[in-house]
């Protein structure tokens, strides 16, 4: 059994080194819309920058096996813990969600993360930085 757990630890790894290289990769829009993507593991795009204000969030699950969903959260509260602001709903493979829709404000970074069981471990989150 814990041989089908080391291939996919291994691609995990790599996925995360891959992801960090390249400072300017970011995705940046000034429309109130996100497209985005769920699959084994990831959310893509991984890096957002967007203006302040009313967004909305029309997510699919592009993925092959897995259900995900799309958290929304401000990465830390007053008691130091991230704060979920909105949740779509888990998707199926091949399905899209109802969007979601979160009011950013100007100079916040904001995080995505997939809270479906180790998913966020396994790569599924990113951010999203609101600019003026
Ligand atoms: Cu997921």
């Amino acid at each position: 059994m814990s041989r089908s757990i080391l291939p996919s630890a291994v691609l995990a790894v790599l996925a995360l080194a891959l992801g960090g290289c390249g400072d300017d990769d970011a995705f940046r829009t000034d429309r109130p819309i996100l497209r985005l993507t769920l699959d084994e593991y990831r959310i893509v795009p991984q890096r957002i920058v967007v203006k302040p204000g009313r967004m909305k969030f029309d997510v699919r699950n592009t993925g092959k096996h897995a259900t995900h969903n799309l958290a929304v959260q401000i990465p830390e509260g007053p008691d130091g813990r991230p704060v979920e602001l909105a949740r779509t709903e888990t998707m199926q493979p091949g399905e899209r969600g109802e969007p979601i829709k979160v009011t950013l404000l100007a100079g916040r970074e904001y995080r995505l993360v997939c809270t479906i069981a180790n998913h966020d471990d396994l790569g599924q989150y990113g951010t999203v930085e609101v600019q003026r």
